[in-house]
C-alpha cells in the first residue's frame, strides 16, 4: 500500500486544536494579509458575529423523496425534540437562535408551552409555515381552487397560522403554494390569480402590525403545466397588491436552470421587497441539498449582492435554511449548511468594493471580475472559526459535535423516529 500523502494529525482535544494549531496560525496570516490590504478586520468580524441563520424544524426530522423515506435512529419524535436539536446547532455555530415551524407537522396543544420550551433552550420560534398541499381537498389548488368552499378552508388555515404566530411570538408568516394546473385549459390563469389575491388580502388584513408575510415562488412541481406563483415577478406583483409587509422569499432551488439568481436577488433588493431566503442547493431540480454543496460560487455571488444592500439600507431579511436531509446525518448536515453560509458571507465581506467600483468605472471588465475572484479564493475558515469561538460556539463545530456523543445519546433515547415531522 502506498504511503499516505498527508500524515494523520495527532489527536488533540478540540480546544487545544483551536488554540495552538494551524487554525490559530492561519487566522494570524489571514488577518495580517487583510490588514495589509486595508480591510477593517474588526468590522468584518463584527458583521460575521451578527449573521443569523434560521434552521427549519423539518430539517431535523425524517425526510425523503416521493420514492422513499429512510428512517434514521435518533431523529426527533416531536417539536420539542426538534427544538433540542436546533439548540445544539445554535450552540455549536453561534448564529442560529431561531427555528422555523410547520403547521400541521409541528402542531401542539399548547403553543405558549412550545414558545417557553424554545426560550428555555436559548431559542425563539421563527417563521410559521402553513401547509396547503397535503389535504385531498387541495387537489385542484388551495387559495386558487375553483370551489369557494375549498378557498375558505385554505384561508381559515392561514388565519389559524396567524394566531399560531402570535402565540409563539413569531413575526413571520412564510407561504408557499403548490397551486397550479397540469393541463392547458384546466382553469383560468387570471381567475386563479384573483382568487389568490382575495384570500391573501383577507389574511393580510388580520395580521398584527409586526407580522410580515413572505411569498415563495416555484416554477413547477407539483403542478406541471403552470404554477400560480411561478417566479419572482408573480410573487412580487401579488406582494405589491397586498401591502408593504408582504415580501418575496427566494428559495435557491426554485428557479429554472440557468436563471441568474444573484440578479433576481439584486432586483428584489432594489425594489425593497426581498423578505427572506430559503437556502439549499441543487444540481437538477428542487433537490434541497446542503447549501453551498453544488455551487458555492453562486452562493458567494448572492452574498456579494446582499452585502452591498446591507451597506445601502438596514432592511431586514430573514435567512432560513430549507433542506431535506435524506441520506446524510441530519445534525451534521445542518451544521455544515450553517458553516457554508458563514464562509460565503465572510468571503463576500472581503470583496474590495473600491477596487470593483474603480474597475467598473474604468471599463476594466476583468479587473472587476478578478476583484471578486480574489475574495472568493480567500481561505476564510480560520476567520469563521475565530468568530465562532468569540461567540462562545465551536471553532470546529462538526468535530466537536462528533466528539460530544450527542448523536449516540439521542439515538439511545429516541430510537427510530417513525418518520416524524415530514409528510
Ligand atoms: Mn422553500
Amino acid at each position: 500500500m502506498p504511503a499516505p500523502l498527508v500524515r494523520e494529525a495527532p489527536a488533540l482535544e478540540w480546544e487545544e486544536r483551536a488554540l495552538e494549531s494551524t487554525e490559530g496560525r492561519a487566522y494570524g496570516c489571514l488577518s495580517e494579509s487583510l490588514a495589509a490590504r486595508g480591510v477593517d478586520i474588526d468590522r468584518v468580524e463584527g458583521r460575521l458575529r451578527s449573521q443569523r441563520v434560521e434552521t427549519p424544524s423539518w430539517g431535523f426530522g425524517d425526510t425523503g423523496t416521493r420514492f422513499a423515506v429512510f428512517p434514521q435512529r435518533g431523529v426527533p419524535r416531536d417539536p420539542f425534540e426538534k427544538l433540542a436539536d436546533a439548540a445544539r446547532v445554535h450552540g455549536l455555530t453561534g448564529v442560529c437562535p431561531t427555528v422555523a415551524i410547520h403547521i400541521p407537522w409541528d402542531r401542539v396543544d399548547d403553543y405558549s408551552g412550545l414558545k417557553e420550551h424554545a426560550e428555555s433552550l436559548g431559542l425563539r420560534i421563527g417563521a410559521v409555515n402553513p401547509n396547503l398541499f397535503q389535504e385531498p381537498d387541495y387537489k385542484l389548488g388551495s387559495v386558487c381552487h375553483p370551489d369557494p368552499a375549498v378557498r375558505r378552508q385554505a384561508t381559515d388555515h392561514l388565519l389559524e397560522c396567524v394566531e399560531v404566530a402570535v402565540e409563539v411570538g413569531s413575526d413571520v408568516l412564510s407561504l408557499w403554494f403548490a397551486d397550479g394546473t397540469n393541463y392547458a385549459g384546466q382553469d383560468s390563469f387570471i381567475e386563479r390569480r384573483h382568487r389568490m389575491v382575495e384570500c391573501l388580502g383577507e389574511v393580510y388584513s388580520t395580521m398584527p402590525d409586526d407580522l410580515r408575510m413572505l411569498l415563495e415562488y416555484k416554477p413547477y412541481e407539483p403542478a406541471f403545466y403552470h404554477t400560480d406563483l411561478a417566479d419572482w415577478g408573480a410573487a412580487l406583483t401579488v406582494c405589491q397588491k397586498l401591502g408593504e409587509r408582504a415580501e418575496v422569499l427566494v428559495d435557491l432551488g426554485h428557479h429554472a436552470k440557468e436563471v441568474n439568481i444573484e440578479y433576481v436577488v439584486a432586483l428584489l433588493l432594489d425594489e425593497g421587497r426581498l423578505g427572506g431566503f430559503h437556502f439549499n442547493n441543487r444540481k437538477y431540480g428542487d433537490d434541497d441539498l446542503i447549501v453551498g454543496s453544488v455551487n458555492p460560487f453562486e452562493l458567494f455571488l448572492i452574498y456579494v449582492e446582499l452585502v452591498g444592500a446591507e451597506e445601502r439600507s438596514g432592511k431586514r431579511i430573514d435567512y432560513m435554511i430549507d433542506q431535506t436531509h435524506n441520506i446524510e446525518p441530519k445534525l451534521e448536515a445542518m451544521i455544515l449548511s450553517v458553516t457554508n453560509l458563514q464562509e460565503a458571507y465572510a468571503k463576500a465581506l472581503l470583496v474590495d468594493r473600491l477596487a470593483v467600483d474603480e474597475a467598473r468605472r474604468a471599463g476594466d471588465v476583468l479587473g472587476a471580475h478578478r476583484a471578486l475572484l480574489d475574495a472568493y479564493a480567500a481561505d476564510v475558515r480560520p476567520l469563521c472559526a475565530k468568530v465562532r469561538e468569540d461567540l462562545g460556539a465551536a471553532a470546529d463545530p462538526i468535530a466537536v459535535f462528533k466528539e460530544s456523543g450527542y448523536a449516540q445519546k439521542v439515538a439511545g433515547e429516541r430510537g427510530e423516529g417513525a418518520g416524524a415531522g415530514w409528510g
